[in-house]
């Protein structure tokens, strides 16, 4: 039996959500608003001291960190493998996750916090805002909030992670051109972490990533998109930022011209 905290298919719960699926692992699903602050709420923390999402239930296990526990998810449950029993592709897989969690993931994480996550809880008594901030449990996780909730992030550090994800960007790509799949030649954890990083770049970043610049990634997150655990996934969204998935839509044949 699993049960699963999560929020939106996105980032770092969606990396679970989709491993799960893709493994056909039916789960007990227990939605958290992160912009409720639910991850902070006692009943949760008993579950994650640190208050942060997501967190699964397996037996008598209790797992955190998203990117460790889809490994764990594939090696403890049947079903289609997510990861290559290839020492270099294996390599390579690991390789990308650990640069994906590392560098390209908190960059856009900055930039999405500051454009998202501020803006959509600033507004609300200034009080219950504070009261908010002195609840969570990790230093790392109050600085975040606070600069969001109050517009800290300071245009160096926000110019910083426009660069990160412009170099970022465009490493992705240059491999997405030799490699049909992160780690190769089978679709793995790496594209499962990738995909939930990046599904809503071409609209975050329009400029960077598109069909003319960035071809290759357009078509591996269309690819994506159209597997059934990923649709399915997505589908549990509640929010506007799932729903942005619907991007990755092909478009529509060109109606032809009817014959004179
Ligand atoms: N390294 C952790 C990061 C977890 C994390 O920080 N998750 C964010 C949501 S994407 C969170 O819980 N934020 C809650 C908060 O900051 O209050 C993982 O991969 O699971």
């Amino acid at each position: 039996m699993v049960t699963l905290y999560h929020w939106e298919p996105n980032a770092n719960s969606g990396k679970p959500m989709l491993a799960l699926a893709e493994k056909g692992v039916e789960y007990e699903s227990h939605y958290l608003d992160l912009l409720k602050f639910d991850q902070h709420r006692s009943e949760y923390l008993r579950i994650n001291p640190d208050g942060t999402i997501p967190a699964m239930v397996h037996g008598d296990r209790v797992l955190t960190e998203s990117t460790p526990m889809m490994e764990y998810i594939d090696a403890a449950f049947p079903g289609p493998p997510l990861r290559p029993s290839d020492p270099g592709q294996r390599w390579r897989m690991r390789w990308w996750m650990r640069f994906f969690d590392s560098y390209f993931g908190p960059s856009l994480s900055m930039i999405g916090w500051s454009v998202f996550v501020g803006p959509a809880v600033r507004q609300r008594d200034p009080a219950e805002l504070k009261a908010a901030i002195e609840r969570i449990p990790l230093e790392s996780r109050r600085i975040a909030w606070r600069k969001a909730m109050y517009n800290e992030f300071s245009e160096q550090e926000l110019a910083e992670s426009r660069r990160r994800v412009a170099f970022a960007t465009d490493l992705l790509e240059q491999h997405l051109s030799r490699y049909r799949w992160i780690c190769g030649e089978q679709y793995t954890l790496g594209d499962v972490n990738g995909f939930n990083l990046g599904y809503a770049l071409p609209l975050s970043q329009p400029e960077r990533c598109n069909d003319q610049r960035t071809p290759y990634i357009m078509e591996w997150l269309r690819k994506i998109y159209e597997r059934p655990a990923t649709r399915a996934t997505w589908a549990k969204g509640r929010t506007q930022l799932a729903a942005r998935v619907s991007m990755l839509e092909r478009p529509a044949a060109a109606a032809r011209p009817m014959n004179p």
